[in-house]
């Protein structure tokens, strides 16, 4: 039995506890009414770090995209008597399923598939790519498909996204869209944006890279939020995601999300636009694979 009527259940990212307190997460401040007013939407992108538009998609087209990519999954891994778009994980993984995102793997298929370039194809996101960054925009093709399912104590850690860059230009004019392609409450494994953090020199969470469950890996700002938001003074700033909703945000920005402790699984797209005649970090120009190393 889930636990939703604790009033402060803990959290996790990573298998590491997160406590659900007001002094570490805080509410993420929707701009909806602000979209008929391009510089008021510019002024909350620079001013935030992101830009939270709930219910701006069409929900019913994106609950079709989770249908789409779960009925892509051998018998035994859905639960029983639910519908692929619901989602719902049997618990168990059948044999001989591929390591997610890897060929083979269905999300490997699935971020090549028309289904999913018609949805990314919506002019919405290309008009508010370009509304933002102030001229052309192009969305970059190696596009995300992230799927976790409860149990596996995985999900993002705390990081930007310009260390997963080369920068492009100064100051880089590139902006990512994190699209939930399903309901995604915290307990779902929702993404979390560390409050103010698009201001921070990188030198001041540098030190958060020492304690690392990825050594080896220095681009992962630490797998454990609650030090980060500690260390760093700041909240998480968290909503229950709902099918339809739309997060932008600037590539200067710390966020992460928390681990999936729900039967629903989490499914989400990110996706990457870059001012159009900017120079493109090469490894972007190529479709997702888990296993590119970019
Ligand atoms: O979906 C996630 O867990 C991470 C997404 C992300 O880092 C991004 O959209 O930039």
């Amino acid at each position: 039995m889930e636990l939703h009527s604790n009033p402060a259940p803990t959290l996790r990212s990573n298998g590491v506890p997160i406590a659900s307190s007001p002094d570490l997460f805080g509410p993420l401040v929707p701009s909806t009414d602000h979209l008929a007013d391009p510089a008021a939407l510019r002024r909350r992108l620079r001013a935030d770090g992101y830009v939270y538009l709930p219910g701006i998609l069409d929900r019913a087209e994106v609950l079709r995209l989770r249908g789409a990519y779960f009925s892509l999954f051998p018998a035994g891994y859905l639960a029983d008597g639910t519908r692929p778009e619901d989602g719902v994980f049997s618990g168990s993984v059948p044999d001989g399923l591929p390591e997610y995102g890897v060929a083979g793997h269905p999300a490997h298929a699935f971020v090549r598939s028309a289904a999913f370039r018609r949805f990314l194809d919506d002019p919405l996101l290309t008009g508010l790519a370009e509304t933002l960054l102030g001229g052309g925009a192009e969305m970059l093709p190696r596009r995300i498909l992230r799927h976790f399912h409860r149990g596996t104590g995985r999900a993002s850690r705390a990081h930007v996204d310009l260390d997963y860059m080369d920068a492009v230009a100064a100051p880089p004019r590139v902006l990512t869209m994190w699209i939930p392609v399903g309901d995604c409450p915290r307990r779902t494994g929702s993404l979390v944006y560390l409050e103010g953090s698009h201001t921070l020199a990188p030198e001041e969470y540098a030190p958060l890279r020492d304690t690392t469950d990825r050594p080896g890996d220095r681009r992962p700002i630490s797998h454990d939020l609650e030090l980060t938001a500690r260390h760093l003074g700041r909240r998480w700033l968290w909503t229950d995601f709902a099918a339809g909703d739309l997060m932008v945000h600037v590539p200067q920005i710390i966020h992460a999300s928390l681990d999936t402790m729900t039967t629903t699984m989490r499914l989400s797209a990110d996706v990457r636009f870059l001012r159009s005649g900017d120079t493109p970090d090469p490894r972007w120009l190529r479709p997702w694979s888990a296993d590119d190393g970019a």
